[in-house]
């Protein structure tokens, strides 16, 4: 009898899957326990990425189960977005055609991966029935205050003559054609995110569960940074401008003042000066360049001089205001006083454009006639008029309030997260449900006209418009609230959106009324466990916990975070690298099912690495996993004919050490998988079961009662990793009921004490051979069964035996001369 893996696993899959096995209710007297993987975007195929998280998540479910919990383990597609759209440009396939033929394909192969998903869960996205839920939310976020419309600089790709995501702009460049992306202002919707920026940052703390460096990520992405408003008065403007600064102890420092080019200031600064030309010059480059390349330390510091001039609030000096490639429109105030000495940014500006420099902190052996750069550490404050002296962490405070009490300045608050841009011109997405109205302005659309669907039939042109823009019978409307005609908004919802609340909705997946059962998601939710990449550690992550706080604060759930613990999964590598259509090192997950089986699969993917480093592919690696599978099935096959022999005797000598290894195994896969996610060694202590069985049955004799009980937890123990193998066996031996109902072993504590030790036998202190004993042999006995033995005798030979030292069940040393 051979191991056919694909007939056994056709066999169990067509099980699993035609009755919906894993299928879960509310009603039931278990615990529950959520366990999700981050839905895939359906691309056309699975790649080993994918197998990786996803064999992690079955993982988790299977062994739950066993333990006794009531297990949601569901699955679905997170399936709009622009590769759909980008196919039909490139090959005139329709986006939705393409996507649900992908979904398809990748759905059975999930299913050939034998991962046990509850499918009647499944949702998709791009369906009306998921998008009516997601404009819903657009709504409630919208009636919150927290979605608005407003004018702002966007990705703007200039030959493309398109706007472009944040994640399409890839090093400064447009994803597809590598043109420089810039700047271009457009009216677009946002998320008022920032609202909840504290909230979002405080709560990190409580995540007990998530990786360190994934907690570090959010913080440093939300970006709280303290410091002080500063206006300075421009001269003869009758206006003032404001900068943000987290060092207000450096004030008598300021040498100018710079502003953002696109500052709403600069173009009244500028009006009818001589420097009007050039700096209007110096605006339009700027909006061809993206952030990164305009603030990066690399970038050299570039500006003009406005021909402005502020007055300095405490000493009444006038500054010249530059506006400079450094200084970014949307972080802080948009303006910032320049402190050379102070700021290494600063310092290399002031070089270029002989400003002065000014130092008014004195650090410890800093020479300050000779500054090399700036000195941007702590000191006493110099050249600072009353606050000389100070030590300038407490300037800072002082120096504020002195602003403060004359009305030029207060401490404050700076985030770096910015409200999230949610428009984009595309298709393949929720439509904004909003309608515009010449005499009304901006009108929802009322949540009993959801969903408002995509039309089928547009074109994909790429021109910065969505198609939609040009699809007349979407356009045309009527207006909601005075019925007059109006015309829809033709953006559609970045897909993030989608991706932020499915994992509400499936626990409720086909609510018609409302997008879940709120009795339902406090049922199931946080998550309990939830895997994924950790290229989601910022957005998804941040926007998940940022939709659970609003949909908190709107009485819809009862909880303030979705995801109690968070399972980072490393790569898939191949040669070192990351695989890749470019490198052509893409191994396919269907070239492996096909030629070992899923089993084999999952096994080797588990077993090369912890889950959250990376693992790198290996042929062998995948051909051992092959091979262990195969001595499974076939100890298996021989042992039943064996035990069928009534007349075994019954017992043998190694009954103890089977004992002790079988106990042992359980509690180290039990930990490795519930404790510490250490797959890899709980594989490992299987495979060394497996070994031990082999030589006790080689020993002849067989415990028949105890090698029976051994084999049945051994399957109980794989099954997890690799489940038809062990559904099968389980049912070629006839044990007792189905093992996917079975209890995971409990392991007998006293029979972990070892009964045998091994002896390390030192001689002149060095190791020279080591003794299995029973425990708390005598020393008379342990020295004659020592010094029977021929490497020892050979050593000893000639020599004179000073002292024979014995430490009770660990070591022997034996001194000689
Ligand atoms: C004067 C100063 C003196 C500064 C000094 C630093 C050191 P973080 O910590 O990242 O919040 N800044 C403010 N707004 C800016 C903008 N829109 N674009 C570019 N830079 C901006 O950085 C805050 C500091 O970054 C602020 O403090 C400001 O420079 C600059 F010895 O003000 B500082
Ligand atoms: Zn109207």
């Amino acid at each position: 009898m051979e191991y056919n893996f694909r007939e056994i696993e056709k066999k169990w899959q067509q099980k699993w899957f035609s009755q919906n096995k894993y299928k879960v209710t509310e009603d039931s007297p278990k615990p529950k326990y959520y366990v999700l993987e981050m839905f895939p975007y359906p691309s056309g195929k699975l790649h080993m990425g994918h197998v990786r998280n996803y064999s992690i998540g079955d993982v988790f479910a299977r062994f739950m189960r066993l333990k006794g919990y009531n297990v949601l383990h569901p699955m679905g597609w997170d399936a709009f977005g622009l590769p759909a759209e980008n196919a039909a440009i490139k090959h005139g396939i329709h986006p939705s055609d393409w996507t649900w033929s992908n979904i398809e394909n990748m759905k059975r192969q999930l299913k050939e991966l034998g991962i046990s998903y509850d499918w009647d869960r499944e949702v998709a996205t791009c369906h009306p029935d998921y998008y009516k839920w997601t404009q819903w939310m657009f709504l409630q976020f919208y009636k919150a205050g927290l979605a608005y419309r407003k004018r702002s600089y966007v990705n703007w790709c200039p030959s493309c003559e398109t706007v472009l995501a944040n994640e399409q702009v890839v090093n400064g460049r447009c994803e597809r054609c590598k043109s420089l992306v810039g700047k271009k202002d457009l009216e677009q919707w946002f998320f008022r995110i920032t609202k909840y920026a504290e909230r979002l940052l405080r709560d990190i703390d409580k995540l007990d569960g998530w990786p360190e460096k994934v907690k570090i990520m959010q913080k440093n992405w939300i970006g709280r940074s303290e410091g002080a408003e500063i206006e300075f008065e421009i001269d003869g403007l009758g206006k003032r401008i404001k900068v943000f600064t987290t060092r207000p102890d450096t004030l008598f420092g300021v040498t100018y003042l710079v502003l953002a080019p696109e500052h709403p200031l600069t173009k009244e600064i500028i009006a009818g000066k001589p420097q009007e030309k050039e700096c209007l010059e110096f605006i339009e480059k700027m909006q061809y360049l993206n952030e990164i390349e305009r603030t990066s330390t690399e970038t050299e510091k570039e500006g003009r001089f406005t021909g402005g001039y502020a007055i300095h609030p405490l000493t009444g000096k006038k500054v010249p205001i530059y506006i400079a490639n450094y200084v970014l429109v949307d972080y802080g105030t948009g303006a910032v006083m320049g402190v050379p000495a102070h700021d290494q940014r600063d310092f290399e500006f002031a070089k270029k454009y002989n400003l002065p420099i000014k130092v008014v902190i004195k650090g410890d052996g800093v020479d300050i006639q000779n500054l090399q750069s700036a000195y941007e550490g702590e000191g006493v404050l110099i050249n600072s008029g009353e606050f000389n002296g100070l030590k300038n962490t407490e300037a800072m405070k002082k120096i504020t309030e002195y602003l403060e009490k004359n009305g030029y300045g207060k401490a404050c608050v700076t985030y770096k997260l910015r409200d999230w841009l949610i428009s984009r011109q595309r298709y393949w997405g929720a439509p904004i449900p909003i309608v515009y109205c010449d005499d009304c302005g901006i009108v929802p659309v009322p949540e009993e006209e959801l969903p408002v669907l995509l039309p089928y039939n547009v074109e994909f042109k790429p021109t910065g418009q969505s198609p939609l823009a040009y699809c007349e019978e979407f356009v045309n409307t009527t207006c909601p609230k005075c019925g007059k005609p109006a015309r829809r908004e033709t953006d559609t919802m970045d897909t993030f959106i989608c991706s932020s609340w499915y994992y509400f909705r499936y626990t409720d997946p086909k609510n018609s009324e409302k997008p879940f059962e709120k009795s339902l998601v406090d049922y199931w939710l946080p998550v309990d466990q939830y895997i994924g990449g950790v290229e989601h550690a910022i957005l998804h992550l941040l926007y998940s916990r940022f939709f659970t706080k609003v949909l908190y604060d709107l009485g819809y759930i009862s909880f303030e975070e979705p995801f109690k613990n968070l399972l980072t999964q490393g790569m898939v590598l191949k040669d070192g690298a990351k695989m890749s259509k470019s490198l052509g090192n893409i191994v396919s997950p269907e070239e492996i099912v096909e030629k070992y089986g899923a089993d084999t699969a999952r096994l080797f993917i588990l077993f090369a690495a912890p889950p959250e480093r990376d693992l790198e592919w290996s042929d062998q690696g995948v051909e051992g996993c092959f091979r262990f599978l195969n001595r499974l099935w076939r100890l298996y096959i021989e042992l039943k004919d064996k035990l069928s022999d009534s007349s075994l005797p019954g017992q043998s000598e190694l009954d103890d050490e089977l004992n002790y290894r079988l106990n042992y195994t359980i509690k180290k896969v039990t930990e490795d998988i519930g404790e510490r996610f250490n797959f890899n060694t709980a594989i490992s202590s299987i495979m060394e079961l497996l070994n031990f069985l082999y030589d006790y049955k080689e020993k002849g004799s067989l415990n028949r009662e105890l090698i029976l009980k051994t084999l049945k937890n051994f399957l109980i123990l794989i099954y997890p990793f690799t489940p038809h193998i062990a559904c099968e066996l389980w049912e070629i031996m006839g044990f007792e009921g189905d093992i996917e109902d079975v209890s995971w072993p409990e392991y007998d504590e006293s029979a972990l004490v070892r009964k045998n030790v091994e002896i390390a036998v030192q001689i002149n202190g060095k190791v020279r051979a080591r003794f299995d004993v029973p425990v708390d042999i005598s020393e008379e006995e342990l020295k004659q069964k020592i010094m029977n033995n021929e490497k020892i005798k050979t050593l000893l030979e000639g020599k004179e035996i000073v002292k024979f030292i014995y430490v009770k069940n660990r070591l022997v040393n034996i001194v000689i001369k």
